[in-house]
């Protein structure tokens, strides 16, 4: 059992995972999404008993290297499923009636090297994986970096719009769409599941934003935007009624900036997913290194987080 409101190594919390589907295999299922480009395993849980004929929801966290409170928020998720699922009759709702993966940490190798902050600080601002130097002349000269964007990897528009060819970039796409094991791996694990999989969400850091698709161009949306705009308002509603967070929600080139290669978009357009979502949680966008987010702000962070979750979780519930 993990005490919430601390941030814990791949290697703890990979033992966590591991001992709860061993305790209770009635409830969660160990899964292994695949493996990452320096060799750790990218795992998961899966709740609920699996029939064919139960919706699918995904929750991700933790692409992005730097973005701890939102792996502590999946982890969170975790522990309160395990742990609070006898006080909670929603959440034994959701163990009946849908089968719910939640993998905490989408990018290992990158979140254990912004861990080693210690003795290089600046290790702690990591955005990307860690895949070998690539190189690229960037008109003054040869420059080789390690790193890919995962979130600009996805085969959608790749390369497009708000991701770099330059391997030194925070942004940088990597040299072809799924290029790199962990989103590849990822897109074939989400790609299994289509059909069933109703609703796809990430959780990222920060600026308290609730996205959906599309991020590429503005006023470009999926047909069912009225629906997704619906389930959207009232999650941040919810999520705010907690503690009067105020979340904004909208398509990326609507509320912040455009890009491509994301992972919602590319699960909403190839995957046809009715409910995809990138939420970015706190703290708010005027916060100019809201990635360091106090411990103190961790548990309320999660807890309004899974506030406006559950909106998404219920109406996928009650769908049939
Ligand atoms: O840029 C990203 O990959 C995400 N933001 S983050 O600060 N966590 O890196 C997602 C951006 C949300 N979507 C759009 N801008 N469309
Ligand atoms: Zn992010």
């Amino acid at each position: 059992r993990l005490r919430m409101g601390e941030y814990y190594s791949y290697s703890v919390l990979s033992t966590w995972l591991e001992r709860i589907a061993e305790n209770m295999p009635d409830i969660a299922k160990l899964i292994k999404v695949g493996t990452t480009i320096e060799g750790r395993d990218i795992l998961g849980l899966k709740f609920g008993k699996d029939t064919p004929d139960k919706k699918i929801v995904v929750i991700d966290a933790g692409i992005h290297a730097r973005e701890w409170a939102a792996i502590h928020t999946a982890s969170y998720f975790i522990n309160l499923i395990v742990n609070g699922r006898e006080e909670d009759p929603q959440i034994q709702n959701y163990l009946d009636n849908i089968v719910l993966y939640i993998i905490p940490v989408l990018n290992p190798d990158g979140y254990e090297y912004t861990r080693t902050d210690k003795t290089n600080p600046r290790a702690r601002m990591w955005r990307k994986s860690r895949s070998p130097k690539a190189c690229a002349f960037d008109g003054v000269r040869n420059s080789c970096c390690m790193g890919v964007d995962l979130n600009r990897n996805f085969d959608f528009r790749f390369s497009e719009i708000g991701a770099s060819r330059y391997p030194c970039s925070e942004i940088y796409h990597g040299p072809s769409a799924f290029s790199e094991p962990e989103s590849k791996a990822y897109s074939q694990f989400l790609t299994s599941l289509k059909g069933r999989l109703e609703a796809y969400i990430t959780l990222h850091s920060y600026s308290q934003l609730w996205i959906y698709s599309y991020s590429h161009r503005k006023f470009t949306y999926a047909p069912d935007i009225e629906e997704t705009r619906r389930v959207a308002a009232k999650a941040v509603q919810e999520l705010g009624r907690m503690y009067g967070t105020k979340y904004r929600h909208g398509t990326g080139p609507e509320i912040i900036y455009a890009f491509s290669g994301g992972s919602t978009d590319w699960a909403k357009e190839t995957l046809k997913i009715k409910y995809s979502y990138t939420i970015e949680l706190r703290p708010g966008y005027e916060e100019w290194n809201g990635f360091v987010l106090d411990k103190n702000q961790l548990i309320p962070t999660a807890k309004e987080t899974w506030a406006g979750v559950t909106v998404v979780l219920d109406e996928v519930t009650n769908q049939w």
